[in-house]
Parts: structure tokens; C-alpha cells; sequence
């Protein structure tokens, strides 16, 4: 028998200084641990202890030039966790904040998401502690090829096949891509997220926020109600912020609120047209990581500094980064009348702000289930690269939608409660868990 906290304190003692980590573990094993401790082979078979400990963790120098001819130093990442299911697979991320305790939660949660797509992928994740804000053209791409300079010995078609993530988009993705390709000669596809032209896959852009809609649209059926009329706040102005505004605009919703680094816009007319959504990409795309040129463009509200989770929603959306969520922010929302959490950030609520929202009898879904369209179709992509074929935009999202419709029946297979209700934490915590566990077993050590 595991004895939770035990195993968590040497767990920790194990992994100093990487919180993040840390908070992963623990919200899955606590999800896990009832049926670890029921099942002798999973007891026997010393799981918890292998399946917190990565395959595989490389590190690596990134050299290269600013446009003022100054060399510059990063640190470069790649995290290869598991692979019993199928390939590693995972973004790459470029963001200050990345440390190797950011990528192994990042890559501990991949490999149970993964599991989740009920596709053939393992979980992995890279990235880089480069800010691309600010930086050119041009030193984005010496950035990229250099890290690729490393990176590219440790990955293979079907060995571990990147993406994008935070700060790395199809720009990014074509640049390592296409270093990957003059340093092998190979153009079999390691990379998902690449241009339509060279391979990559119809919706890949829309997918994560896609998906997490129509995961969403799921939660809503399973409680009886339905999108019209809902306000809904989004954080983040990226590639996933703009998949959600999307398509829960075209469901009949509301999008009241986006956000940045610099604060958010509360846009009463809701971010309901194409020209506004498409509109977030511009503004990545300008690399200044702002949001407030939105409100003179259409006439919205900036709120400098704050988040946007104040403002009085039924539905909210994380859509930014980890633990950008708080229990003090999940207090607000919940006295201001919230229903539904769809994080569909990774890890984009605390565990103090989960423990609210779920002891408030708000249904929470968690990101690891609502987000895994973006990894979902990625899968896609790689099936269509292997039979060399491009679907239709209609089949992929077809697809698409049917994998996010049975990743959230997993969730209420596993996370039903006695009263009714659904844990949707802890059941695709368990659902995920399972099939990475048992395909372990079946492979031995
Ligand atoms: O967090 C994620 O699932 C991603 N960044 C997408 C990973 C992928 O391989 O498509």
C-alpha cells in the first residue's frame, strides 16, 4: 500500500526546487491512489515510483547572435517522460519562465493526456528559457536553428515528435523544422504543427481551442443546459485564446474578456466577429506581448494589470499559462456567480483554486482533458504524414470532435459520485492513468 503523503515528501526530496512538478504529481496521485492500492499488480509493479520519474532528460546549450552581434546564451530542454503508448510527443516552449521542474510537469501531464486522445503518442516536452519578446525575424530564427542544432539528435519520426507551445507557433515550427531537415535530409514529418503546404494538418491552429469548446459543450449537455446566453471569459491572446473565442462564438455564446501580460479587455460586444478573433493573431504575431491595442482598435475596455477573472462570467476560460488561476481569483468568480472552468491552459488552476471551485459545487474541468485537442490532432497529422494524404478540414474536425466527445465519457465513466455529480479531475486522472499503467505492465522494466 502507498502511503500518499510518504511517497510525495520523498518525492519531493527527490525533486527540489521544482513546484510545479511537484503540484502535478500530487493532483494525479491523489486522483490515482484508491485504485493504485486496489489493484496487487499496480502495488507489485512499483508504478508510482516509475511513472514519477522521466525517461530521459536532456539538456543543452543555445548559442546565438542578436542583431547587434552580441552572442547570446539560453538553456534548451527536451524532456522525453514516457513512451509505452507510442512516440514521445510534446511542444516546445519558449517562455522565461521555463525551467526543467516546468517541463517535466508539463511533461508528466502530456504523457496522461496523451493516453487520453486514445491515439498512439507518448509524453514528452521541450522548450527553452528564450523571451521571444522583442526579438526580430531574423534572431527568432537563428534561435530556433540553433536549438535544433542540439535538439535534433534526440529526435526521429518515430522517436519523439515535437510541436509548438507558448512562444512557438508555425513560424517557429517551420524554422526547426526546417533545420531538422537540412541536418538529417529527411522530410518524414518529426514536427506536427507545420504549414499545410509542407505537410501539416488542416484545424492543428484551431484545435486546442476547438477542442476544449466542444469538450465544454459535453459538460454542458451532461448538466442539461445549453450555450445560449452564456458569458464566458477567456485569459490569454494566443493560438488557443483564439480558437476558443472562435468557436464558442459560433455556439452561441459570449466572449466577453481576453488577456496579456499588460492586463485584459473586457469587451461587452463580446469577441464574436472574425475580424476581432483573427485580430489576437495579429497581435501575437507583433511579438509585443500586449493585448491593450485591442481596446482602441474596437472600442473595448483595457484593464491595465488586473486578470480578467473579476469580471462576472458563467463560464471562464484559462487559456494562458500555469497556475494563472488562484484561489483568491477562483473565490471571485464563484461569488460572482460562475458555473463551468474549462482550463484549458495546462495546469492553469492551483490546487487551492480547484479544491474552491469543486467544494463550491462548480463543475471543473481539468486541462489535461479539455486541452488535448491540440495534441489530438497532432496525432492526426502524423497518421495523415505517414499515408503521405491530407484530409478534408471537415474530417479532421470530424475526428476532432468525436475524440473530445469520448475524452469527457471517460471523465464521467471514472469520475462519477455517488450524488451524481461528476469529478472531472479525478476521472480522467484515473482514465489516463490506466492505460499508460497497464501498457507498463504488459512491457516489463
Ligand atoms: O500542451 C500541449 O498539448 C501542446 N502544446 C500540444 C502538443 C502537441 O504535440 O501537439
Amino acid at each position: 500500500m502507498y502511503d500518499l503523503d510518504k511517497f510525495m515528501q520523498e518525492l519531493e526530496a527527490r525533486n527540489p526546487a521544482q513546484p510545479e512538478f511537484i503540484q502535478a504529481t500530487r493532483e494525479v496521485l491523489e486522483s490515482v491512489i484508491d485504485v493504485v492500492n486496489d489493484r496487487p499488480q499496480y502495488l507489485k509493479g512499483h508504478l508510482l515510483e516509475r511513472l514519477t520519474e522521466p525517461d530521459r532528460v536532456f539538456t543543452f546549450k543555445v548559442e546565438w547572435e542578436g542583431d547587434d552581434g552580441e552572442v547570446r546564451v539560453n538553456r534548451g530542454y527536451r524532456v522525453q517522460f514516457n513512451n509505452v503508448l507510442g512516440p514521445y510527443k510534446g511542444g516546445i516552449r519558449f517562455h522565461p519562465s521555463v525551467t526543467l521542474g516546468s517541463l517535466k510537469f508539463l511533461a508528466f501531464e502530456q504523457t496522461f493526456k496523451n493516453s487520453l486522445t486514445q491515439l498512439a503518442m507518448g509524453g514528452a516536452k521541450g522548450g527553452a528559457d528564450f523571451n521571444p519578446k522583442g526579438k526580430s525575424y531574423n534572431e527568432i530564427m537563428r534561435f530556433c536553428r540553433s536549438y535544433m542544432m542540439e535538439l535534433h539528435r534526440y529526435i526521429g519520426p518515430e522517436v519523439d515528435v515535437p510541436a509548438g507551445d507558448i512562444g512557438v507557433g508555425g513560424r517557429e515550427v517551420g524554422f526547426m523544422y526546417g533545420t531538422w531537415k537540412r541536418l538529417t535530409g529527411d522530410h518524414s514529418g518529426v514536427f506536427t504543427g507545420k504549414g499545410a503546404s509542407w505537410g501539416g494538418s488542416l484545424i492543428r491552429p484551431e484545435a486546442t481551442g476547438y477542442g476544449s469548446v466542444y469538450y465544454a459543450n459535453e459538460m454542458l449537455r451532461q448538466a442539461g443546459d445549453g450555450w445560449e446566453g452564456k458569458r464566458v471569459s477567456v485569459s490569454g491572446f494566443g493560438n488557443v485564446a483564439w480558437g476558443v473565442c472562435a468557436k464558442a462564438s459560433k455556439m452561441g455564446a459570449k466572449v466577453i474578456t481576453i488577456s496579456g501580460p499588460d492586463g485584459y479587455i473586457l469587451d461587452e460586444e463580446g469577441v464574436g466577429t472574425p475580424e476581432k478573433w483573427e485580430y489576437l493573431l495579429e497581435l501575437r504575431s507583433s511579438n509585443n506581448d500586449v493585448v491593450e491595442p485591442y481596446a482602441k482598435r474596437f472600442g473595448a475596455q483595457f484593464v491595465p494589470g488586473k486578470k480578467p477573472w473579476e469580471v462576472p462570467v458563467d463560464m471562464a476560460f484559462p487559456c494562458a499559462i500555469q497556475n494563472e488561476l488562484a484561489e483568491p481569483d477562483a473565490r471571485r468568480l464563484i461569488d460572482n456567480g460562475v458555473k463551468y472552468v474549462v482550463e484549458t491552459s495546462n495546469m492553469g488552476c492551483t490546487a487551492g483554486a480547484i479544491a474552491a471551485f469543486q467544494a463550491a459545487r462548480k463543475v471543473f474541468a481539468p486541462g489535461k482533458a479539455a486541452n488535448a485537442g491540440g495534441v489530438a490532432t497532432s496525432g492526426l497529422e502524423m497518421s495523415q504524414n505517414s499515408s503521405k494524404l491530407s484530409w478534408t478540414a471537415e474530417e479532421v474536425e470530424a475526428r476532432l470532435r468525436k475524440i473530445m466527445v469520448d475524452i469527457h465519457a471517460a471523465g464521467v465513466r471514472y469520475g462519477k459520485q455517488k450524488d451524481g455529480s461528476i469529478d472531472y479531475v479525478k476521472g480522467s486522472n484515473i482514465a489516463g492513468f490506466i492505460k499508460v499503467a497497464d501498457a507498463m505492465l504488459d512491457m516489463g522494466y
